[in-house]
């Protein structure tokens, strides 16, 4: 039999099979040593092949080939990589135009890591319904127009305008999407409305005193309806790019990348090097100011290697 991992909490594994039911399974002890960097060997996302036990619950064979994984570093202090999620279909990234005001700069460190685990994105502008006036407008609209021409995609959503809920809706149809963004951007709110009976808690401040506990290590698929899940869960906020090399993040950079190999040194970081074909356009205002700022705070972070997560 073959199945969906919904929940993984490390002891068992709740896997959604084809019928729709969902089967309470766990690992053989052999699979855990598979990978030694790894510290779970199976996440949400996988799909898995399993055998029924004669007590009903089921043993997990084999898991099938993954397309993608998320990551992050390991925590409770252990070393290695942990898989939040895998065979992302897209990663929703949920920043409010107010309350909390949107950050460039976060949308851009999760925009590097999904280009470099090719997991499609995209942005998702809630809250618009608190626009005041032309100053919110121009932003608005500014936003939109840098990211699309970088050949990303962009919705404007809020809670109560029904017609964007429904191109929501629309954009996560038949997907496991993953949704990341600041706490209080409207995620949960946002799945409420297309899934009442999920009944998701919102408005609670209560990510920012518990950060840094990672009380939630692992993500949870939830099912909107038959195909469709999502992972909404405090700790999936912090994946990032796991053993990237500095020089390496630009290639991540679209604006970036083609000019890279006209940068006199292979392994430019395009901050002081001469000849740096990425420094001269950033001067000629081909590559924006925000995002150039993203890029050295992502370099940044990873040569600082404490924890290149966010
Ligand atoms: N005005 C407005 N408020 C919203 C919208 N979406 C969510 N909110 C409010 O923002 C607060 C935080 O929402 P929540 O869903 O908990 O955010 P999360 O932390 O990202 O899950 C709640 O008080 C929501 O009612 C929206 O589109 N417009
Ligand atoms: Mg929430
Ligand atoms: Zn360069």
């Amino acid at each position: 039999m073959k199945g969906l991992i919904t929940k993984a909490t490390g002891s068992w594994y709740q896997v959604r099979l084809d019928d729709g039911t969902s089967l309470a399974c766990r690992l053989p002890g052999k699979m855990r040593l598979n990978d030694q960097e790894v510290v779970n060997p199976v996440a949400v996302g996988d799909i898995v092949h399993i055998t029924l036990q004669s007590d009903g619950s089921g043993i997990i064979d084999r898991v099938t080939e993954r397309k993608n994984r998320l990551l992050r570093k390991a925590t409770h202090g252990r070393r290695g990589i942990q898989i939040l999620a895998s065979n992302v279909d897209l990663v929703l990234i949920v920043q409010s135009l107010r309350d909390p005001a949107f950050k460039t700069g976060f949308i851009d460190r999760v925009l590097v890591t999904c280009e470099a685990y090719e997991i499609q994105t995209l942005i998702v502008l809630n809250k618009t319904d608190l626009a005041k006036g032309t100053k919110d407008d121009i932003k608005l609209k500014d936003t939109e127009e840098l990211y699309s021409k970088l050949g990303y995609r962009l919705l404007k959503t809020s809670i109560f305008r029904p017609t964007s809920l429904k191109l929501f809706r629309e954009e996560l149809r038949g997907k496991i999407s993953v949704l990341t963004g600041h706490s209080g951007t409207g995620k949960s709110s946002l799945l409420n409305t297309l899934s009442p009976e999920l009944n998701l808690k919102t408005g609670e401040v209560s990510q920012s005193s518990s950060k840094g506990k990672h009380t939630t290590t692992y993500a949870q698929l939830l099912e909107l309806d038959k195909d469709t899940f999502v992972v909404d869960t405090p700790g999936i906020r912090e994946f990032g790019l796991v053993d990237f090399e500095p020089y390496e993040i630009s290639h991540h950079f679209p604006e970036m990348k083609p000019r890279i190999e006209h940068c006199h040194y292979s392994n430019c970081t395009h901050r002081h090097e001469p000849k740096c074909a990425v420094l001269k356009a950033v001067g000629e205002k081909l590559i924006t100011e925000s995002r150039y700022r993203s890029y050295l705070n992502i370099i940044e972070s990873i040569e600082i290697e404490s924890d290149n997560t966010f």
